[in-house]
């Protein structure tokens, strides 16, 4: 996949209303048309948005979901039609079928998997409804089929993981194993090779890996497999916190502590990850920013503005250790 990068910080001055309770205005991607039976255009000045969210898989996606309800208002001018796919791409192809018969005036979506868009994407591009892509990449040769990418650097989120890792451990001959997130998705794909590529060279080798598929529960059953399994397990490099959260109950059902007899590395920062970080049972999270509300609507409006869109924007993440971990805590959005 191509990557073109452009960066900038992940939020944009948007001012979001406090409290709206904007579920009144997310409906199922089955639902009434757009704008009550007025169609395409933005010409009433309302940018009617549909977005295909992947699931409710991770407290990353429930921040990732809030950001883009909170921010899609009608105070900020737009009516949000929201669908979740429950982590199935199918879903997420039929929602997106549904907006362009309603006639939206742009499509968002955060692409479970990377590949097999290209025919609903040209179907959007057919009926002359841009796209916006959310969190996650396609991979696709045709760079047409939509207007932006916004969301991070998987292989960076990767690598910084992996060369904390190697700082810490190389040299003590660490057996490593990794819970990836969702076979086929961007941060999966990428945060492996990022990893991989950070501890080559090292003594740290990874003995098994498989998916947990971005769940707690499922990141926590795969790690049972892995202690039945291995009696000589020094860490755990989990692809998001909920299944480092998963790992740790395993690890302590199994009578063993977390954060001291297996170290734990997460990617994404959400307060359970920095509360278990604080609380010493994971010992390092990436940051991976779900606050991806702000910038969509900023790239919505100016696609309908006819205005040039930046292809790629990557959201700056940081990293955090436990001390680092209870100094953010307190102020933490999500
Ligand atoms: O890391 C994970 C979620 O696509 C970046 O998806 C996102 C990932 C996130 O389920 O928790």
């Amino acid at each position: 996949m191509a990557r073109t990068i452009l960066t900038r910080t992940a939020l944009a001055a948007v001012s979001v209303a406090s409290l709206v309770a904007l579920s009144a205005c997310a409906s199922d991607a089955g639902g009434e048309p757009a704008g009550g039976g007025e169609t395409t255009g933005a010409d009433d000045g309302v940018i009617t948005l549909g977005f295909s969210q992947v699931g409710a898989e991770s407290g990353w996606r429930a921040a990732n979901t809030k950001s883009i309800q909170d921010t899609l208002t009608e105070e900020n001018g737009f009516e949000l039609k929201f669908s979740d796919a429950q982590q199935k791409q199918e879903n997420q192809i039929q929602a997106i079928r549904s907006y362009i018969t309603q006639g939206v005036d742009v499509i968002a979506f955060s692409p479970v998997v990377e590949t097999g868009w290209d025919p609903v994407l040209q179907e959007a591009k057919a009926a002359g409804i841009p796209v916006i892509l959310t969190d996650r990449a396609v991979d696709s040769s045709d760079e047409t089929l939509y207007e932006s990418f916004i969301g991070s650097d998987f292989v960076k989120e990767g690598e910084m993981a992996g060369e904390w890792v190697a700082e810490q451990y190389d040299g003590e001959g660490f057996k490593a194993v990794e819970l990836q997130g969702t076979t086929g998705a961007a941060p999966a794909i990428d945060r492996k090779e990022g990893f991989e590529s950070a501890i080559e060279g090292t003594d740290v080798e990874i003995i098994d890996s498989q998916t947990g598929n971005f769940t707690r529960a499922e990141g926590k059953t795969v790690m049972e497999g892995f202690l039945n399994k291995h009696d000589d397990i020094d860490l755990v490099f989990a692809h998001n916190d909920d299944m480092g959260l998963g790992a740790i109950e395993a690890i302590e059902a199994a009578g063993m502590t977390p954060g001291d007899d297996i170290k734990i590395v997460t990617i994404d920062a959400v307060k359970d990850g920095m509360q278990a970080l604080a609380d010493g049972k994971i010992n390092y999270i990436v940051e991976c920013n779900p606050l991806l509300g702000p910038d969509l609507a900023e790239i919505a409006k100016k696609v309908i503005a006819g205005e040039e869109v930046e292809k790629r924007i990557v959201v700056e993440d940081l990293a955090f250790d436990q001390e680092s971990a209870k100094e953010a805590l307190p102020t933490r959005e999500y």
